[in-house]
């Protein structure tokens, strides 16, 4: 009977509280899969996050499980009635819970890029024959940088030179890491009188495992030193390797215009999605869909062709370099299975939610894992091997295929598409508004100077069903532009920039009249998009080049920029945060932080660390309330600049030539 063929499997969904999918997210196509998921009687995140309330001890990070004579709870109403049962005062407990979740964050990224590392050896080793070394230029200028002789030498060489000075980044006992040599002098002078320069991330990781264990390191501010040289080693560490090794191996990102949304799902083709944080899968995924072979065998099944699509920051490190189409972020991973379009959903590491096994299940799309760091109870594993990278690849087409041959379901795709540009690098930035002959930061510096543009914000990160999906980030963005902040962007939040239409040089009519002039003039977009979350270090890169083009202060501290996580909810965005602290930014989160107020930790990350010449963290949930915390930190930091006065000027120099061109 086709109708039974085509029934959803029900889970049988207790009476839950559900609210209406506009309140849940401000995602169009989200929440008409959303409401169909509810009509399929399957339960998503949405859903489990309205009736699983957080709990409010964890919520405040009043609670220690760090060993067995507890686990212990403190009062969060009244922080300092009561210690754990080894004394612990909240301030410890905070710090230590808040060192846990930065090490793990570092973790994340290190081991992400130690796999790119490991790839990179691999390719020069000539054990993997796949991949190669696509970026010739960038070899050249990162291993100068990092004092690597490059005259009449083999290419391969060099590589092998940069690989083994990289290597140290993770394994170096002592010392600095290698990218200490492009911060700042007067930022790291800060770093070396604090003791935070980190040495290699392993060291760092586990000398922080080790000190935030029972007994062990038991003052809050201790503590926050080690997060902060974790924290860098993320940044200025393993997320700058894994960004560097991606451009030199599979090529520097460049503007590329791109689809976005659940409509670059194909109902004739046989759709892929990629899904997860490490490129090499996805490059060879790209090279398994282009296979004729498999292009005729999807034919033959009755498809058009083979459509490959990205989601969260797999797909952001992919659609620059191919421009290929991206689904959506972190919210919308679920719901993007109950278009019942998707043939394979495939994933490696991070952010991959458990129920998506389920999900899958209930709409009969595949769910694949690859990783043998990540398998997921009820997905299908085919592992994926950087030395034969498309035995993996191509056994997913042909599943996609066979799946495509029997949907037994039901398709409907929201007929939505976003187009627009993305794909900024730092080294972009640099060319784009300097031009070729005069690459350079110092145009940008020079609007920030004299006052079109106000400063720099980055927004980044997450989704959070504890939000409005992407409602943050729209407004906040959208506000930050008006008021003549650029905007630079990686991560979930770039997508939800791209779903709301701002990443179009059309927007520069959105932003307030310097940044528009600016926009206008080079064609460029208020919000610029740096790609997946790793990227990030391409941000701390860019405020280095500011720093070093020089007129704008010497550290990274004095620069006019902030940056927020507005919906936030990996511990990934932690550790970011931290970096981004340390570096010298004010970083403000959004959703909840794991801090009692009032106590002596708190008032650490959010005054202290800046009295020591780094950043400091904020804290808010409304999109407008934080636009005003960054556009007065930025103001701050103009005013300290002494640039305060020319912005005034300039805008009333714009009205007097707009009168001028009115007249
Ligand atoms: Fe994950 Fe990277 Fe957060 Fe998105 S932004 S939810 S970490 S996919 Ni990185
Ligand atoms: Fe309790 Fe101290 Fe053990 Fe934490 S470390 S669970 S506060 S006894």
């Amino acid at each position: 009977m086709p109708d039974e063929e085509k029934s959803i499997p029900k889970k049988v969904v207790p009476k839950k509280k559900q609210l209406d999918p506009r309140e849940l997210t401000t995602c169009e196509a989200t929440a008409m899969m959303l409401a169909k998921a509810r009509n399929d009687g399957v339960e998503l995140a949405f859903d489990r996050a309205t009736n699983m309330k957080a709990c409010p001890i964890g919520a405040d990070s009043a609670c220690c499980k760090h060993c067995f004579m507890g686990p212990c709870r403190l009062n969060s109403k009244d922080p300092y009635s009561k210690v754990g049962v080894c004394g612990a005062t909240i301030d410890t407990i905070m710090s230590r819970n808040f060192a846990r979740a930065v090490a793990a964050g570092c973790a994340a990224h290190t081991d992400h890029g130690m796999a790119m590392l490991d790839l990179f050896r691999e390719v020069l080793e000539g054990h993997i024959k796949d991949y190669e070394i696509k970026n010739v230029q960038k070899l050249y200028y990162v291993a100068q940088e990092m004092g690597i002789e490059t005259e009449d030498r083999e290419v391969k060489d060099i590589a092998m030179d940069l690989y083994k000075e990289l290597e140290r980044t993770y394994t170096q006992v002592d010392g600095e890491i290698p990218f200490a040599k492009r911060v700042p002098e007067k930022t790291l002078e800060t770093w070396r009188k604090e003791g935070i320069v980190p040495r290699g991330a392993m060291r760092e990781i586990m000398e922080l495992l080790h000190r935030s264990a029972i007994g062990v390191d038991q003052h809050y501010a201790n503590i926050t030193k080690q997060c902060s040289r974790v924290a860098l080693a993320d940044g200025w560490g393993g997320s700058m390797v894994a960004t560097e090794i991606a451009d030199i191996l599979f090529g520097t990102p460049s503007p590329i215009a791109i689809e976005t949304n659940m409509g670059v799902l194909k109902e004739d083709q046989v759709n892929i999605i990629v899904h997860g944080h490490e490129p090499n899968l996805f490059e060879s995924m790209v090279a398994s869909v282009a296979e004729p072979t498999l292009i005729q065998a999807a034919k033959d099944a009755g498809a058009k062709g083979l459509n490959l699509v990205g989601m969260c920051c797999s797909g952001l490190e992919m659609f620059s370099r191919h421009g290929t189409p991206h689904a959506g972020n972190f919210m919308s991973t679920e719901t993007v299975l109950v278009t019942g379009a998707v043939d394979a959903m495939v994933v490696d590491v991070q952010c991959i939610k458990q129920a998506l096994a389920q999900v899958a299940e209930c709409y009969k799309t595949q769910l694949i894992t690859t990783n043998p760091r990540a398998r997921i109870e009820g997905g299908k594993h085919i592992e994926f091997h950087e030395d034969n990278p498309k035995e993996c690849t191509d056994e997913i087409v042909i599943q996609a295929i066979g799946r495509f041959k029997n949907r037994g379901v039901e398709v409907e795709i929201p007929n939505i598409v976003n187009t627009g540009v993305h794909g900024f690098s730092h080294e972009y930035i640099n060319y784009m508004l300097g031009g070729t002959f005069r690459a350079s930061y110092t145009p940008l510096n020079d609007n920030i100077i004299n006052g079109r543009i106000r400063g720099v914000a980055g927004v980044v990160g997450c989704n959070n069903p504890r939000m409005k999906q992407d409602y943050v980030h729209v407004n906040l963005v959208k506000e930050l532009i008006k008021n003549d902040v650029l905007v630079v962007q990686t991560g979930c939040s770039q997508i939800a920039l791209a779903k709301a239409g701002l990443t179009t040089p059309e927007a520069a009519h959105l932003a307030g009249p310097g940044l528009k002039e600016v926009c206008e003039t080079v064609g460029m977009p208020p919000v610029l998009g740096l790609g997946a979350c790793v990227d990030n270090s391409r941000i701390l890169i860019a405020c280095s080049e500011m720093v070093k083009t020089g007129g704008l202060g010497e550290s990274i501290a004095d620069l006019p920029v902030a940056g927020c996580a507005p919906e936030y909810m990996s511990e990934k965005a932690i550790t970011i945060g931290q970096y981004f602290v340390a570096s010298g930014v004010f970083t403000v989160f959004g959703v909840t932080f794991p801090i009692v107020e009032g106590t002596k930790f708190h008032k650490h990350l959010f005054e202290e660390l800046e009295e020591l010449g780094m950043g400091k963290w904020g804290f808010a949930t409304d999109p407008f309330e934080i636009a005003e915390m960054m556009i007065a930190h930025i103001d701050k930091k103009r005013k300290a600049l002494g640039i305060d006065k020319a912005r005034e000027r300039v805008l009333m120099d714009m009205s007097d030539r707009r009168d001028i061109d009115a007249a």
